[in-house]
């Protein structure tokens, strides 16, 4: 049998239909609508192997619209690739199966990126399309060259985040990267006539995009876009006009094929309509073998493309090797202790995000991989080191991006980044616009990425600025995101030591929060050690008799050693704790916590902020001291002073508290 072009693209729309219906969940409209598009691609243009799905200049096929995960996982079986199979197909949406209601990313299973909030996944592509120019530039265009290929539905198109991703990649003039959009014109609500009225190839083309629109049900028109598409200066987006639920009598073009299965009256129907005469889950063998076919001429390109790595310069697979390990840090640490021995001399009074800069500076001379950037606040956040170079559309041999005032975008390009591998992003905002980068965070989070977010202006210590840019809420709703480590250090030594320890932790993303304002040397101790290793240390005590543990996070650590001066001067023996990480510190075995916040002691905890994740630390009766309502506009000193935390108004709180 001669296996026609839509049998390879039914077989796509029978495992949505079937998988969806099966979990009585999910949505099979849109990979009804798609099938035809990606079929094409898969057959005539990715450049993939699913035999090796960690191959490096792979082209990146990425799920934005991520509620049609069944696409997805439909391709990668269909292709061969060992991550899913038909039994993984029938547990779509059951507990511990790969097909997740939305992709959720893996290494090496043809899931590039985690997608389902719509945008993110757009905005990832970005930063692997960056990536790629990058190595593109570094190992030559016969060695990587990979495209990037987007599926965004309408709803990636209306979220925010895709303008911010979208203007940047026209302005760095990304032109391996290539979009099709499901131009199906139907959303959850309804018809986009709804809410929508962009004239989208003015929007692309204000870009610096090359528009294409196709028919998404017309195989020669779709293979020739992608042709067109790769030839491109620009990035492209290729419109693809499809119809939901392709196939469906009576679903078809309707909201109603978007998010549910479509019923078995309903199936009955489309398998008459395309004449799909197979059971549930069934997919022929010829037709499965075509699908294989497509599949198996990955191991040949793979093959050619070694066979020109081994002419040109077979000494660049080692380097090439890497991008498949984890990053090779070793040195890290006696270049960090060298640094806090030469400020164990000099002791200097800088503000963090100062010290920021002077890590980043060092570590980036040792480390090309660090790849930093700004949403237009380089100067504030003091990411941009004597070691920046610029990256821009004429010259992607640089370490340094201008993300331009575009938050949102700058955290999902940073997930592109560490995605696509080699890479370990850092970027800046103030702490408060870390809202602004929230859902990217957290899929950063999720998807366990080795990202740095860069935090100045941590509190009400930027003062004139006002309650607008301080920050209240922001540390305990970062604090709240599982696995994201949150530092705030209160010094250089610290800041240098939660550097060390954002780039050593392989699977989790960090936040830096670091001041605007001057603090002083802290560090009593030359101590080779990483105290910020354990989330937190004692600082410094008046006596072992102490019955006063005052801990506290940056800036509140010097605050709260005068503090400790002024109860001493009372005859009141405390303790100091500095905590840089609390995620650190609550992943200590029991004995080190308790050892540091001892039961019987009053304790005291000192942060700008909002109190809200400190509570569970007080015991007895020990209080949170911090903000819980909106800053004020005022020079800094006089902020904390109407806040009730400067060193007199907590020295009073406090001894009234040991007369209670
Ligand atoms: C950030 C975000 N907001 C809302 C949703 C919920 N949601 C899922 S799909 C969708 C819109 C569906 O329309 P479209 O994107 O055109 O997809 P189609 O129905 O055409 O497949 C919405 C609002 C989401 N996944 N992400
Ligand atoms: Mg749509």
């Amino acid at each position: 049998m001669n296996v026609k072009f839509n049998q390879l693209s039914n077989a796509i729309r029978f495992l949505s239909i079937d998988a969806v219906q099966k979990a009585n969940s999910g949505h099979p409209g849109m990979p009804m609508g798609m099938a035809d598009v990606v079929t094409v691609l898969f057959k005539y243009h990715l450049r993939f192997n699913p035999k090796n799905p960690e191959w490096i200049n792979r082209d990146r096929f990425v799920l934005s619209a991520g509620h049609g995960s069944m696409l997805l996982y439909s391709l990668l079986y269909l292709n061969g690739y060992k991550s899913i199979s038909i039994e993984d197909i029938k547990n779509f949406r059951q507990l511990n199966s790969i097909c997740a209601g939305h992709p959720e990313y893996k290494k090496s299973t043809g899931i590039e990126t985690t997608t389902g909030p719509l945008g993110q996944g757009l905005a990832n592509a970005v930063g692997m399309a960056v990536a790629e120019e990058m190595f593109r530039k570094k190992f030559g265009s016969e060695i990587i060259n990979n495209k990037t290929y987007v599926i965004a539905s309408d709803g990636d198109l209306m979220e925010g985040i895709s303008h911010e991703a979208m203007s940047l990649a026209g302005h760095l003039k990304l032109r391996n990267l290539i979009v099709f959009f499901d131009n199906n014109k139907i959303s959850i609500d309804g018809s986009t006539s709804l809410s929508v009225s962009d004239n989208y190839k003015k929007r692309f083309e204000s870009y610096g995009w090359s528009f294409l629109e196709v028919n998404g049900h017309n195989e020669k028109q779709i293979s020739k876009a992608i042709t067109k598409a790769s030839k491109s200066k620009k990035p492209t987006i290729i419109s693809c006009k499809t119809i939901i639920g392709f196939g469906s009598p009576n679903k078809s073009g309707k909201a109603s094929s978007h998010g549910s299965p479509l019923g078995d009256d309903e199936i009955a129907l489309v398998r008459k309509k395309l004449k799909w005469n197979y059971t549930p889950f069934e997919v022929p063998q010829e037709i499965l073998e075509e699908w294989r076919k497509i599949g198996n001429k990955g191991e040949q390109l793979e093959k050619s493309w070694l066979q020109i790595i081994n002419k040109k310069n077979p000494k660049i697979k080692n380097e090439l090797n890497k991008f498949k390990e984890k990053l090779d840090i070793s040195g890290l640490e006696s270049l960090i202790q060298k640094e806090k021995e030469k400020y164990f001399e000099t002791k200097p009074s800088l503000a963090t995000r100062q010290c920021s800069m002077a890590a980043i500076e060092k570590i980036s001379a040792f480390l090309p991989q660090l790849i930093g950037g700004s949403a237009d606040l380089s100067g504030s956040n003091n990411t941009k080191t004597n070691n920046s170079k610029i990256i821009n559309s004429k010259n992607f041999n640089g370490n340094y991006i201008h993300y331009g005032v575009r938050e949102h975008g700058m955290a999902a390009v940073m997930n592109g980044l560490a995605l696509y591998g080699g890479i370990i992003p850092y970027g800046g905002t103030f702490l408060i616009f870390s809202d602004y980068c929230k859902p990217s965070i957290r899929l950063s989070a999720l998807m366990g990425l080795k990202v740095v977010y860069v935090f100045s202006h941590d509190s009400i210590g930027l003062g004139e600025d006002g309650p607008t840019h301080q920050p209240i809420e922001q540390l305990a709703g970062l604090r709240a995101i599982p696995n994201l480590n949150v530092f705030r250090p209160a010094d250089i030594n610290e800041t240098f030591e939660c550097w060390e320890l954002a780039l050593k932790n392989e699977n989790t993303p960090s936040a830096i929060a670091l001041s605007r304002q001057k603090v002083t040397y802290i560090n009593p101790k030359n101590s080779k050690e990483n105290k910020c290793e354990k989330g937190a240390y004692v600082v410094n005590l008046t006596s072992h008799e102490s019955n006063v543990t005052l801990v506290a996070s940056g800036t509140e650590v010097e605050l709260a050693l005068k503090v400790q001066e002024q109860l001493k001067e009372n005859n009141i023996h405390s303790k100091v704790v500095s905590m840089p990480c609390m995620e650190l510190f609550d992943k200590q075995p029991e004995d080190y916590r308790k050892d540091i916040l001892e039961e019987n002691s009053l304790i005291i905890t000192i942060e700008a902020g909002s109190v809200m994740s400190w509570q569970k630390y007080i015991k007895n009766k020990g209080a949170n001291l911090g903000i819980n309502k909106f800053g004020e506009s005022a020079p800094y000193k006089e902020v904390y002073k109407h806040f009730k935390l400067s060193e007199e108004d907590i020295t009073n709180f406090i001894q009234t508290k040991l007369r209670e």
